[in-house]
């Protein structure tokens, strides 16, 4: 195993590119779709069935990780690969952006962000530099810099203000990171809505030389259009030899879209909150299996899944969990949903290699458009 964190791209089908990160703990075949790990658990799921998917890399959350159990704990008991079992690659978000939508009394400033917890209401203080070590108390392998996203619409005014900030936090989160050879610090774009924020602050992230690069800022109330018009600008932008990551991003048609222009890398809390709320995604739509249609129903949710989940349990025993609130419905449903997901990328890098890739596109946002079933 390398003991060096490096991006290769394999092969290209338009701007899609199909890659490789290769790292000590592991390989990450892009276009990569990352499980949201949240607190240490990928929730409802064994890492082994997370792995068995064909999850190459989960995310995890400084904010939540910081407030409970604690950074330093974590690493007293071996890091967090030790502590949730799970050995391969894991990347870790900044906090800033949980702490600005679940905190409580928060306060920024050039700094960094002061706040209390959402759960029992004591006193943080974060800056790129904290964010940073306890990133590193982890022993995440790809650190993300603090940053500053506003959610849309916003003013022109504010949008700057926040990527203008992000950028010095860049700086500061690169200088604490130093140099750790198989592990990346990823620098994250702004900018909101506005093309030329967005170029500045791409075109000024790319000039740090960091060894990869999120777009932040979309998905935070724009319609998709502009979010996709966003990436138009933004990718170009960026060097072609670094993986890219869209964050928080998204519904299956945004990925494809995503990965049609550039982007290598997505999480995203759709999958395994929407299975813990009845929702399933299969090839042929989403399928509530709230509604009453479905308790008299024999058939399994894709008989041609390789997922147990999908294949072996039928619409009108997954309707009553759900409805009964039965800890298996929601294990069920987000073991169908990953299962949906990593599939999805399977296909994804699959058509890129075939040079297949926009007919496929179609195909999958079909599928995704037509809704229930
Ligand atoms: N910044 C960080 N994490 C994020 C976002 C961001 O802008 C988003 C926006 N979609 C999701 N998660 N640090």
């Amino acid at each position: 195993m390398s003991t060096e964190f490096s991006f290769k791209v394999l092969a290209t089908d338009g701007k899609a590119r199909r890659g490789e990160i290769t790292m000590p703990r592991g390989t990450i075949r892009t276009p990569a779709f990352m499980p949201v790990g949240t607190g240490g658990t990928v929730k409802t799921m064994y890492m082994d069935q997370v792995r068995d998917l064909g999850a190459d890399i989960i995310l995890g959350n400084t904010y939540h990780l910081m407030l409970r159990p604690g950074a330093e704990r974590v690493a007293r008991l071996g890091g967090l690969h030790e502590f949730a079992r799970w050995p391969y690659p894991i990347l870790t978000d900044s906090g800033g952006f949980q702490v600005m939508s679940l905190s409580k009394l928060r306060k920024l400033n050039e700094q960094g962000v002061t706040f209390r917890s959402h759960i029992d209401g004591a006193a943080y203080e974060m800056s790129p530099e904290r964010s940073i070590e306890i990133q590193g108390l982890l022993d995440s392998d790809i650190q993300m810099q603090l940053d500053e996203c506003v959610a849309l619409p916003a003013k022109d005014k504010d949008i700057e203000k926040a990527m203008e900030l992000s950028l010095r936090w860049a700086e500061r989160c690169k200088v604490a990171f130093g140099e750790q050879p198989g592990k990346a610090m990823f620098g994250i774009v702004q900018g909101g809505d506005t093309p030329a924020l967005r170029v500045r602050s791409a075109q000024a992230l790319s000039g740090l030389g960091l060894k990869g690069y999120a777009v932040g800022g979309l998905a935070v109330g724009e319609p998709q259009e502009v979010m996709l018009d966003m990436l138009d600008v933004t990718c170009p932008e960026l060097p072609t030899e670094k993986p890219r990551y869209l964050m928080g991003v998204g519904t299956p048609d945004d990925i494809v879209k995503s990965v049609a222009r550039g982007i290598d890398m997505f999480d995203c809390v759709m999958p395994t909150r929407a299975g813990r709320h009845g929702l399933a995604y299969t090839r042929r739509g989403k399928v509530n299996l709230r509604n009453a249609r479905h308790a008299d129903d024999h058939r399994p949710l894709d008989e041609e899944s390789d997922c147990p989940a999908a294949r072996d349990y039928s619409r009108a025993y997954l309707h009553h969990l759900v409805k009964s609130q039965e800890a298996l419905g929601a294990m069920l449903l987000t073991w169908n949903n990953l299962s949906y997901y990593q599939r999805l990328m399977q296909d994804v890098r699959d058509a890129i290699e075939a040079g297949a890739f926009v007919d496929r596109t179609a195909e999958i946002s079909e599928g995704w458009a037509r809704g229930d079933i």
